[in-house]
């Protein structure tokens, strides 16, 4: 008989990958087998972000990981930044998140348009995790929409007073800067604001089912003066923070195939040990039809993710790619998830196994970085030429 496959990697995708994105994998893996999957049940039920577990994150060079050496970073192709994103989703989205903000949205803008002083002031520790980014994007009338701003930055002498507000901010009350986007009289800019600037103010939102091992925040902006320093020099438009999100969207493509698989292995192991009307619930007809499916897409997430990454590191990357990719990966997750809890009967109703846990935080996954809407009409777009938001 020929060798079993990898349940969680039935056609061998690790083997495309290099020696060099093999070792990033194993290492943030073995980090989530280690340390995060021993805590994150109850972390997530106390509705505690890990933060112990951020110096260690940094010191695997996880954050801003795709930077150049020479900003403190690990400069690391596209592809590793992926699987670092899919092994930290393995443990959980919370954790997933908080390096896609640090990284892609907060890293990022200062990389791609802030100056070289602003680059050499905050990258460095930032990879070092001693300064903590949130990104202000959203606002409470409507994220889809974020031209349609109200946050407004006026300028005064040689400073900026910002005022208005944003909403749903991950990282927002731990963070040592937010990255804001105003309107201006010039487009929207950005703006590395310190979270202890007077009129600034963030108020954690609580009572919340999903994503509950990360913070998330509301921010405040009650005439909050910045010198022109703190600005972002090199973009202004709605391109500068949609530039982040291509990044961070890209990663978020590649996490979601570690929640679905850790729930897959989840209930692999499960389904062979229990035993209903005489025989392993594995050994049901439905049982496997619904595990097969689970691996048919996972194994399209992966194909997908990789050729994705492959596109970026060869510079090729186009938005609409990475909307195709986030809407399939993260409705791949979620639906996988919502089936692994129902195959574990009662036993999947707490957070002793994983898969209510990847499913609830996945249901932000499929709202934030664009719905899944939005990336399907970016989608819709792309073939017909009409734009239907
Ligand atoms: P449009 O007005 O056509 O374009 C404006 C300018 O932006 C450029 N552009 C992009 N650039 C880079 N990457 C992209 N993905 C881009 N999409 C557009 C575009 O070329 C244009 O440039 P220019 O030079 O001509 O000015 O805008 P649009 O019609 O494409 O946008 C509409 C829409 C709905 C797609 C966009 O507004 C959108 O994506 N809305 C969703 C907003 C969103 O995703 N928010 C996320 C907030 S951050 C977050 O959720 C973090 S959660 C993190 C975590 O915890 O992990
Ligand atoms: P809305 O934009 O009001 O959308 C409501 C519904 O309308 C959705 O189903 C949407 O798909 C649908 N819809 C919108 N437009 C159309 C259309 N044209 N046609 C048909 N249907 C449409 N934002 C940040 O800036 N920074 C962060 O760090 C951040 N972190 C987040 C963390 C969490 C846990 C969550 C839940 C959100 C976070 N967000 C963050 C905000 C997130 O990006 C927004 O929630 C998202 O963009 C959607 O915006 P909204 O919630 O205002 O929904």
């Amino acid at each position: 008989m020929a060798t079993r496959l990898d349940p969680l990697d039935l056609y061998d995708v690790r083997s495309l990958l290099t020696e060099e994105e093999r070792m990033v994998q194993d290492a943030v893996g073995r980090f989530v087998d280690e340390k995060v999957l021993p805590i994150i049940g109850d972390a997530f039920e106390q509705g505690r972000f890990p933060a112990e577990l951020v110096p260690e994150i940094a010191s695997l060079g996880l954050l801003g990981a795709t930077l150049p050496e020479a900003y403190g970073c690990a400069g690391m192709n596209g592809v590793s930044y992926g699987l670092i994103c899919q092994e930290l989703e393995r443990g959980d989205s919370g954790l997933r998140s908080f390096a896609s903000v640090q990284s892609s949205l907060c890293m990022y803008p200062i990389f791609a348009y802030g100056s070289e002083e602003q680059k050499r002031d905050y990258l460095p520790r930032m990879a070092a995790g001693e300064v903590i980014g949130c990104f202000g994007l959203t606002e409470p009338h409507g994220g889809s929409d974020p031209a349609n701003m109200k946050t407004v930055a006026r300028r005064d002498g040689g400073d900026w007073v910002i005022n208005g507000a944003k909403m749903w901010i991950t990282n927002g009350n731990i963070a040592h800067i937010a990255i804001v986007w105003a309107q201006t009289d010039d487009g929207i800019q950005g703006f590395i604001v310190p979270t202890d600037t007077k009129g600034f103010a963030a108020q954690e939102v609580h009572k919340k089912m999903s994503l509950r091992a990360s913070v998330t925040s509301a921010l405040f902006f009650d005439d909050v003066r910045v010198p022109d320093s703190a600005r972002l020099p090199n973009v202004k438009g709605l391109k500068g923070p949609l530039g982040c999100l291509n990044q961070a969207r890209y990663g978020i493509t590649w996490g979601p195939i570690g929640a679905a698989q850790a729930c897959l292995k989840e209930v692999l192991d499960y389904t062979s040990q229990r035993i209903l009307f005489g025989r392993p619930l594995a050994a049901n007809q439905t049982t496997q039809v619904k595990m097969a499916d689970m691996a048919r897409r996972i194994t399209t997430a992966q194909l997908l993710s990789l050729q994705l990454g492959r596109l970026k590191d060869a510079g090729r990357l186009q938005p609409t790619q990475v909307s195709l990719a986030k809407w399939n990966n993260v409705r791949m997750a979620l639906d996988i998830a919502r089936d692994c809890r129902d195959i574990l009967g009662g036993a999947g109703i707490t957070t002793e196994h994983s898969a209510i846990r990847h499913a609830l935080n996945l249901e932000s996954v499929i709202t934030y970085e664009g719905t899944e809407t939005v990336h399907q009409l970016v989608v819709g777009r792309e073939l017909t030429g009409i734009n239907a938001f």
